[in-house]
């Protein structure tokens, strides 16, 4: 047994050095320096084998997970996450994806899950607020609720788990836009729903970033809503540049509205005179990232949507078996080590007055990467 395990661990610290190795992450000036970054297989050996080692993730629970929207591979990669860990650690995962991205279409799907008596709720918000009464409901009747991707309210969850934080990806995304722009010019923002509350955070933390003065000769035309739907985002990326013919930069803080923006500047011809940046999935946007005229997309962020559902799934059978409270400074380690600090996490304040788990830093995916991640997520 300890010998089975010993190879496991030696495997996985051969393929976490394996991708150490191939990342980069492009620097203000457009250089590359290495940043370590985790690796994508995901370790579910909980140890429950070694006898006395009772594993205090185990579960015969049922969790729901509610994604923002049917139809977005991200959310599909999310639940996916999630599910594997639920599964792993002996529960029952129930997925459910509203048909658009509305508060109206989750408030379906909780009372669904809330009628099914499920243990746990884990909710991408597309809405701040408007989730609260039926989440509120389902705390009511012992159903553990947090939010992960998107956050409710601080008062409709127990805890949230953040990609990364919002801050530093606000920073980030500005820092992507100056370096691209040559730094100043007329760009604008391709956004997914205008309820989202992790594109509205991430755009106030780019407005605040942007008032350095750093920043002064860009000029933000305007934010556009793409809905995460692809037409839609197809057309706002359109409306974009008929408003302004010489937007230099557009950036997508979605990656259904960064690949619908992708596909019409290379479509129009415009791959050379606007450029793309925010946050995609490396598998859809394989093809339009390179640093030529031929593409329109030098790099761009994200972080490892499976893992942010895997973390997911250990906060919120930690919840229902008490392992977690989700309050601020608790510390918890999950039975995965690819995950955080050896898997150890710290909960902290959040902006809003609750609290979350930070999930690690936003990823760049440069013309150097871009293939061996596409093949990942
Ligand atoms: C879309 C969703 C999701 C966001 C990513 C970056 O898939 O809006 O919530 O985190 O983009």
């Amino acid at each position: 047994m300890k010998k089975k395990l010993l190879s496991v661990m030696l495997c996985i610290t051969l393929t976490a050095s394996m991708l150490v190795g191939c990342s980069g992450k492009p620097s203000s000036n457009g250089t590359t320096d290495t940043t370590p970054t985790k690796p994508a297989e995901t370790n579910t050996d909980n140890g429950s084998g070694d006898a006395g080692s009772a594993d205090p993730y185990a579960t015969d629970g049922t969790y729901a997970i509610i994604v923002k929207s049917a139809g977005n591979p991200y959310n599909k990669k999310e639940s996916d996450g999630y599910k594997q860990v639920i599964e792993a650690q002996g529960g029952t995962c129930v997925i459910q994806e509203p048909e658009s991205a509305t508060a109206e279409d989750q408030i379906t799907c909780i009372n669904n899950v809330v009628s099914q008596g499920v243990d746990a709720i884990a909710i991408a918000a597309n809405d701040t607020d408007a989730l609260e009464p039926a989440l509120k409901q389902a705390m009511d009747q012992g159903i553990h609720v947090m939010s992960l991707d998107s956050a409710v309210n601080a008062n409709s969850r127990e805890v949230f788990v953040n990609q990364a934080g919002t801050r530093e990806i606000a920073q980030t995304l500005m820092d992507a836009i100056l370096d691209i722009s040559g730094g100043e010019g007329n760009w604008a923002i391709l956004s997914a729903a205008s309820t989202a509350t992790n594109q509205n955070a991430w755009i106030d933390g780019m407005k605040e970033v942007m008032q350095d003065s750093k920043y002064s000769k860009l000029n933000l035309i305007g934010v556009y809503y793409g809905d995460d739907q692809y037409q839609a985002s197809v057309d706002q990326t359109a409306a974009i540049l008929t408003d302004d013919p010489n937007v230099k930069v557009i950036c997508a803080p979605t990656t259904v509205g960064i690949m619908a923006a992708a596909k019409v500047l290379q479509d129009e011809g415009l791959t050379g005179k606007v450029k793309l940046t925010g946050l995609g999935l490396p598998s859809e946007m394989a093809d339009y990232i390179g640093a030529d005229d031929a593409h329109s997309c030098p790099y761009m962020y994200l972080w490892n949507p499976i893992q942010l559902g895997n973390l997911a799934a250990y906060v919120s059978i930690g919840l229902v078996n008490g392992v977690i409270t989700g309050a601020a400074g608790e510390t918890f380690t999950v039975p995965d080590t690819t995950l955080g600090d050896n898997g150890s996490y710290t909960i902290k304040e959040a902006a809003d007055g609750g609290t979350e788990i930070i999930l690690g830093a936003p990823f760049a995916f440069t013309p150097e990467n871009i293939a061996e991640w596409s093949a990942v997520y």
